[in-house]
């Protein structure tokens, strides 16, 4: 790659690295704090540390890692970037960085413990929700400069496809520009005026439900990356061709269409929205499982034709022959195999009726954690592992394989251990997003959970085991970054695997942009038209709109 976008990327993931290593810290705390084993000084308190948590990892550290991938795979697919979208990357990258500042210092001395979904009548300072503002406006126009880069390489290939990372990239963009029009709604619209005081109430409903228009498409501006890596990088690693370019590129523009309006299943115990508009959009949620579904039916087939190539022989003797001693590969591989409870959790969250059971309860703890928390992050660990070496020309040497190997391990047994506790204890009916000491006039509420699996201290093991597993990745990061010794040989430079992508017979009406992204208005005006206007229309009087002056 160009010294340019190395450059550019580095930072992204240097951001990403500095906002995990807090993250992980705030992790930790949690869940020694839910245990009841540390009491926290006067000036710290339960909920600042969640807030740290979920918004360093969940919100930080992702977007910043993903723009790190997207520069990188974008220069080495579509070619060097010009000077001007270089130049609007690092303008972009700048005012994330210091949304992301502003954000985090109010968390940190104590103005903005309203959790990283930030609900009202939770109140933050204002300038919190300024810090918020900025990171998503610095993350748009990163996200338009890519798209300038890939709208310039289509001008000069007419009538052409794009290559698939280029083409991933873009869909993701578009997808996170229309998630965020729901968040951008509300910040401006209703908190920044609530919270300077310029307005005295804010309709609660409707903040909510602009929040998850907004917060569901969140959760696939996360996982489409690591599919980017699913089909475009593992089959390189795997010595194949992607499986099928034209079923990868449409799973990619289903997640378009169905991943927005699907926000109420979030919203399924709530009183404001009628039982229709939720159904309607339980419905939509089960649309958007299919290209879920299809990814792991062209995972299955990279695999099985990759250890056929190999020499499997029989039902599943193809298995055995995948390559299990490459970190990159088994990495991902374990990220894949906790995404089958993971993505199964989240349809039983989705079942209507069954929601009832584990709406605010510690499962839906577990059910992120077998989510974001390992399919996707441990596919950005797994690409850790090579993108950083590759980006500053430095060696990867066997010694840290090994303790890559250590540290997937230990992440993959930490995250199996805290999570099924959490997921066990939610359905005994603990509650999430609850500092125990005292709650509800006990002396602890700890005493009502017992037992091997549904205990608390079950999941604090677990939590320090990913504690552990986390700094031994920040080891390798530091390593690969600044104190590995440079690549000299040819064999010692660490490539960037992207595998061939035959689109021959890929339809062009694929990466016909308008059409789906009218489809996908289309379907968001159907399923929050009507109920958005009733939310204005019933909004008690003085909170009714965005803005009552
Ligand atoms: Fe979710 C709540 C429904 C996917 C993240 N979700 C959350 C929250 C987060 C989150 C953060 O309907 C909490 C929000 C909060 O703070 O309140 N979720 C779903 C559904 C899916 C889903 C239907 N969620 C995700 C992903 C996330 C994520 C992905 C992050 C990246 N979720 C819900 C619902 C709630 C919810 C409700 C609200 C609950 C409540 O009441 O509060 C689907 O997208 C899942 C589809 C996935 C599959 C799995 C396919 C499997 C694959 C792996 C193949 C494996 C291979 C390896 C090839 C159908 C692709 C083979 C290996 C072997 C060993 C055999």
């Amino acid at each position: 790659l160009p010294a340019g976008e190395r450059k550019l990327a580095l930072w992204n993931m240097g951001v990403a690295y500095t906002a995990f290593l807090i993250g992980t810290l705030a992790g930790l705390l949690q869940v020694f704090i839910r245990n009841d084993a540390l009491e926290l000084p006067a000036w710290l308190d339960y909920y600042q540390i969640l807030t740290a948590h979920g918004v360093l990892l969940a919100l930080i550290f992702t977007t910043f890692f993903i723009f790190a991938f997207f520069i990188s795979g974008m220069s080495k697919s579509i070619g060097a970037f010009g000077p001007k979208v270089l130049l609007w990357n690092w303008i972009g990258f700048l005012v994330m960085l210091a949304g992301t500042i502003l954000a985090t210092v109010m968390i940190v001395i104590g103005e903005a413990s309203v959790l990283y979904t930030f609900y009202a009548p939770l109140m933050a300072n204002p300038w919190y929700y300024v810090g918020l503002a900025l990171f998503v406006i610095g993350s748009w126009i990163m996200g338009f400069a890519l798209v300038g880069h890939y709208m310039k390489w289509r001008k000069v290939n007419r009538g052409e496809l794009s290559p698939l990372f280029a083409f991933m990239t873009v869909t993701t963009i578009v997808l996170w520009v229309i998630a965020c029009l729901g968040v951008v709604a509300t910040v401006l619209f209703q908190y920044i005026p609530w919270a300077f005081g310029w307005v005295d109430t804010i309709n609660v409903e409707l903040s909510r439900t602009l929040f998850w228009y907004f917060g569901h498409p969140l959760v696939y501006f996360w996982l489409l990356p690591a599919y980017m890596a699913w089909y475009t990088v593992v089959p390189k690693i795997l010595g194949v061709p992607v499986f099928s370019d034209s079923l990868a590129r449409l799973a990619f523009i289903l997640f378009i269409l169905f991943s927005i309006p699907v926000g109420f299943h979030h919203q399924l115990m709530e009183p404001g929205i009628s039982d229709f508009w939720k159904f309607l959009q339980v419905v939509l949620t089960f649309m958007v499982i299919l290209p879920s579904l299809m990814t792991a039916f062209s995972m299955f087939a990279n695999f099985e034709r990759a250890g056929r190539k190999n020499g499997g022989k029989g039902l599943f003797g193809w298995f055995t022959k995948l390559p299990w001693k490459d970190l990159r590969f088994t990495s991902i591989f374990i990220a894949m195999a906790f995404f089958i409870p993971g993505g199964a959790g989240g349809i039983i969250n989705a079942s209507f009726q069954l929601n009832e059971i584990v709406h605010n309860t510690l499962w839906i703890v577990g059910h992120f954690h077998i989510t974001v928390g390992t399919p996707v992050a441990m596919t950005f660990m797994g690409l850790t592992y090579w993108l950083i070496p590759y980006l500053t020309g430095r060696k990867f040497s066997n010694t840290m394989k090994k303790l890559g190997f250590i540290q997937i391990g230990l992440w993959s047994v930490g995250m199996l251990l805290m999570s099924t506790a959490q997921h066990i204890l939610g359905l005994l009916g603990a509650p999430r997003r609850t500092a125990y000491s005292g709650y509800n006039g006990h002396e602890s509420a700890l005493e009502w959970f017992d037992g091997i699996l549904t205990n608390h201290v079950t999941m604090a093991v677990g939590g320090s085991i990913l504690f552990l597993s986390a700094m031994l990745l920040l080891y390798i990061v530091i390593m690969s970054a600044f104190v590995s010794p440079k690549a000299v040989e040819p064999h010692e430079f660490v490539e960037f695997p992207l595998a061939e992508s035959d689109k021959r017979a890929t339809p062009k009406i694929l990466e016909n942009w308008w059409l789906w992204i009218g489809i996908a208005f289309l379907l968001i005006i159907i399923a929050y038209a009507i109920p958005i206007a009733q939310m204005i229309q019933h909004a008690p009087p003085g909170s009714r709109g965005f803005i009552t002056w």
